[in-house]
């Protein structure tokens, strides 16, 4: 990173909303002077993801269909083993993806035979080569000690949405408890992916405190995934309409003005963009993308799309950090 970026830990909300206002072409410059000095080459990382373990869930996230409090809730789908998911891995390599993510519908980890084969999977990955990412709810520290033994490279929690517009969405589990997550996690020695969704209701005010706190974690969380909502039927925010895409455009750019060296995903919602409007993400600051064609339960652009967007972009994929070295 050069010296011209400054990282900061103090920001103010004030100041975030500020940057959130600021006429479009202003933002744009200012998120790209940052972007092109910590990532001249606008390399793009591709992450796949897989979920291991589908629906069922206790937790009441308000946009997620895998809560067992909604009617989208999928049921009947078994859990996937260890040798099917290095299988998926692989493919997802031989495809072009140097982060592997897996996914389980849990409030929390849970001990025996999944966690075993959860270690394995993450082992498994490192093995190919792969970064390896896990999000699986809350962690104790001895599951987090060891999933950093297995070779974790990171871990998804996300703060979601603002401390103050958290109640609307989620009452089976506080801000605070995320937020000692995500502590136990950094203290285990694995990184940080942590960011949230837009498009659930929140006011700019929202964007920018969820900001605020993600800005405010020292080291910033080494990756930030901002997620547009898929507004899935039978969930509680299935009439929410999409948002603008110039909102995720100003998003993706303050997320990179304020965590300079942060890797800045582009995540759920793409398939609903045009694109010029990934390409605006992208040259905001977006450093990775999901790729593959599916999420978790839903979809996402086919490799083939992602392939020519790369290439209508000019970009190269994938950008091995410090972290996966
Ligand atoms: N159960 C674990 C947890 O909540 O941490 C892991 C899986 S959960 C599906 C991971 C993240 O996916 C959520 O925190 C949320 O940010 C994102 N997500 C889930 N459903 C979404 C949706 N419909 N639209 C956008 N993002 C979504
Ligand atoms: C994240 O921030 N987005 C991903 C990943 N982390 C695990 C998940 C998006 C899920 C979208 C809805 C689904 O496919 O179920
Ligand atoms: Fe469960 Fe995670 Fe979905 Fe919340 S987001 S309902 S914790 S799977």
């Amino acid at each position: 990173m050069t010296e011209a970026v400054e990282v900061r830990h103090d920001w103010t909300r004030s100041e975030i909303e500020a940057l959130l206002d600021l006429p479009l072409m202003d933002l744009l410059w200012r998120a790209q002077g940052v972007h092109r000095a910590t990532n001249p080459g606008y390399h793009v990382q591709l992450a796949s993801l897989l979920s291991v373990k589908t629906g069922g869930c206790e937790e009441d996230c308000a946009y997620c269909p895998q809560s067992m409090h909604h009617s989208s809730d999928v049921t009947g789908q078994p859990e996937l083993q260890v040798a099917p998911v290095l299988e998926r891995a692989k493919a997802a390599k031989q495809a072009g993806a140097d982060r592997f993510c897996m996914g389980w519908a849990w409030r929390e980890i849970r001990e025996g035979a999944p966690f075993d084969a959860m270690l394995q999977m993450v082992s498994g990955v490192r093995a190919l080569g792969m970064e390896a990412c896990v999000t699986a709810g809350m962690l104790t520290d001895d599951q987090a000690k060891r999933l950093a033994e297995a070779g974790l490279t990171a871990y998804n929690h996300n703060l979601d949405t603002s401390p103050e517009h958290y109640d609307k969405i989620i009452t089976t589990r506080t801000f605070q408890e995320r937020l000692e997550t995500l502590e136990r996690v950094r203290q285990a020695g694995v990184t940080l992916c942590c960011g949230g969704i837009i498009g659930m209701g929140e006011t700019v005010k929202d964007r920018a405190s969820m900001l605020q706190v993600l800005a405010s974690i020292n080291p910033h969380p080494e990756s930030v995934p901002i997620n547009a909502l898929v507004a899935v039927e039978g969930t509680p925010l299935e009439e929410l309409p999409p948002i603008d895409p110039i909102e995720l455009v100003r998003m993706i750019a303050v997320t990179r003005i304020l965590m300079p060296g942060s890797r800045v995903r582009l995540s759920a919602g793409r398939e609903q963009l045009s694109q010029e409007a990934q390409i605006l993400c992208l040259q905001a600051g977006a450093d990775s993308i999901f790729y593959g064609e599916t999420l978790l339960t839903t979809g996402n652009p086919a490799v083939e799309a992602d392939r020519e967007l790369l290439r209508t972009a000019g970009v190269q994929a994938n950008w091995h950090s410090p972290a996966a070295a």
